[in-house]
């Protein structure tokens, strides 16, 4: 007996592991259809609205849905997606495994040594559970590597900042090829070509090729190319199940993390992990934007010839910035003949980096879907690469016009100042994002802004804030140097009284952006500080069940 079901069980081991997973599409799709696939957790491909729904399914799946939908047709396949991997010619290089993109970046590191510096900025998974001890884990030992084009790149200088970042995605490795591409003719151009050695002068460029190096392995491995998440044990069980581990790191990020469009069951494609930050891919990326200044930056995947940009988490959500994001992104995309939207219009998903850098830092953080394939054939990758460059260097261009800059000091010291900049008619949206702050180290700040006049506010506590009019034209750069004074300090009584004169209990103020504690009153209606930091504030009056109050006073 006993050999017999072992042969039925390695048949249907076989059978399981063959099951090939099929890329089908939908024409004409309506958005409710796109919901209702959504909710119901099928794993989307691409969408373009009015035009196509793509979904991976598998075939017995394709069958029933024919019944329903009798025009679906098979697009991709994951044997097209491995054919494609490689070149058919051999004098072209295929689709570059991970070790390769690492060779490629010292070999460029050795040969502009003043251009380029290679930096470590975190480790995946595989490598932690491989020193851990787990030996499933061996050959996944890698670390996550960003490279700085830029002049003197060994400093870190006060220069705006851009990145390019590739393989949030396993199953989307052009965007690697991308990364890649555009990194190699920004070197190939520079001191050739006037506008990239500006660009690499004037400017801190960070490539991130690969962002999931474990999942980036084993599409290339082909050991199952339609892998999506990183390969977080999901089941501890110290091996890589590839239909249950994994966290798509695109779902991760801590910016309304599992709002919606984030899905909390360990084996979905689009897992959004234990909570904000569980995992170490994206660890790695939010300390990296931490460390510096990010103005403006681009994720890469396949697919959908898109140019997306935030917000994403909720639909029809105007971010404070969707003028001037969308001018740029429009911009973007035509240069490479795609479209751009907002990402909510392809449907919302939260805990993506897009959202987590434009609403932490106010960067300019586009999602790019390149191609109408997961993986277009190797031999396309040269022609993508070229079509995507202009997109790049416009990204980077933006800090040449339309743009509001200079650095805030503290008037006697001189010292840098991570001051609030506020900008009135953009920064009082209903809609959040972190107040945009002056640079850390340098005190320096960019502004893209639509042309037109403004009132700036540039205050931080300790410090006399201050009132610049401004104004911002089409082509050029306005500067403003701010430096500040330090507050006075006096004894303050406040008061709140009702309109007729009356004390209002019950009520409490919140100094914004500082850390003056709240304060709540009393029956009396009065607050007295002694030695109150003079200066202007944006302060919020709270009371229960009424509207918040917000002033700047
Ligand atoms: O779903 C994603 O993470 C991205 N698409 S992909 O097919 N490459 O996985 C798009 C994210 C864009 N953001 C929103 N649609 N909200
Ligand atoms: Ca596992
Ligand atoms: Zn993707």
């Amino acid at each position: 007996m006993k050999p017999i079901l072992c042969l039925l069980l390695l048949s249907l081991c076989f059978s399981l592991l063959s099951a090939e997973l099929l890329v089908i599409r939908i024409e004409s799709p309506t958005p409710a259809l796109v919901k209702s696939f959504y909710d119901q957790g099928y794993d989307i491909a691409s969408y373009r609205p009015g035009e196509y729904l793509d979904l991976v399914v598998d075939e017995a799946t394709y069958k029933s849905l024919k019944i329903s939908f009798p025009g679906a047709y098979i697009h991709d396949s994951e044997e097209q997606m491995k054919s494609n991997l490689t070149s058919p010619d051999r004098t072209l290089p295929g689709y570059q495994t991970y070790p390769a993109i690492l060779d490629s970046l010292s070999v460029l590191a050795q040969q502009y040594p003043d251009l380029l510096r290679i930096v470590n900025i975190g480790s995946s998974w595989g490598k932690y559970y491989a020193q851990e001890g787990h030996d499933n884990y061996e050959d996944f030992q890698h670390d996550i590597v960003a490279v700085i084009l830029s002049d003197n790149a060994a400093l870190d200088e006060d220069e705006p900042a851009f990145y390019y970042v590739g393989a949030h995605h396993a199953r989307e490795p052009i965007s690697s090829e991308v990364v890649m591409g555009i990194l190699s003719h920004f070197l190939d151009g520079y001191g050739t070509d006037d506008e990239i050695t500006a660009l690499v002068d004037d400017n801190e460029l960070w490539f991130i090729p690969v962002l999931n190096p474990d999942g980036h392995k084993i599409v290339l491995d082909q050991t199952y190319t339609m892998m999506r998440k990183n390969i977080r044990d999901n089941n501890q069980n110290h091996t890589i199940d590839i239909n249950y581990d994994g966290v798509d790191l695109n779902r991760n990020y801590g910016f309304e993390w599992g709002f919606i469009g984030a899905i909390d069951n360990p084996s979905d494609q689009t897992y959004h992990g234990l909570g904000p930050f569980s995992e170490l891919e994206t660890v790695a990326f939010r300390d990296f934007l931490g460390q510096r200044h990010f103005l403006g930056g681009i994720s890469y995947h396949s697919y959908g010839c898109l140019v997306l940009y935030p917000y994403g988490y909720i639909s029809n959500l105007l971010a404070p910035d969707a003028q001037e994001l969308a001018a740029l992104g429009s911009q973007m995309a035509s240069s490479i003949g795609y479209t751009c939207t907002p990402s909510w219009q392809l449907y919302p998903t939260s805990g993506n980096l897009d959202d987590y850098a434009y609403g932490t830092y106010g960067t300019f953080a586009y999602t790019i879907e390149l191609s109408y394939i997961f993986i277009p054939p190797a031999i396309q990758i040269p022609t993508i690469v070229n079509a995507n460059l202009a997109a790049a260097k416009l990204l980077a261009s933006r800090r040449n016009y339309s743009v509001l800059t200079g650095k805030v000091t503290a008037a006697d010291t001189g010292e840098a100042l991570p001051a609030y900049i506020h900008v009135v008619g953009i920064d009082d949206s209903p809609v959040y994002r972190t107040p945009y702050r002056a640079n850390q180290d340098f005190g320096s700040y960019w502004r893209f802004l639509p042309p037109g006049n403004y009132t700036v506010r540039y205050y931080l506590q300790g410090y006399q804030a201050q009132e610049r009019q401004v104004s911002i034209t089409e082509t050029g750069i306005t500067t403003e140097e701010v430096e500040l004074s330090a507050s006075e300090h006096i004894d303050l009584l406040i008061s709140l009284k009702d309109t007729y004169g009356n004390p209002i209990s019950g009520t409490c103020i919140e100094f914004l952006d500082t850390n003056i504690p709240d304060v709540c009153f009393g029956p009396e209606g009065t607050i007295f500080y002694h030695q109150f930091p003079t200066g202007h504030y944006r302060i919020r009056i709270i009371k229960d069940s009424f509207e918040p109050l917000n002033l700047y006073v």
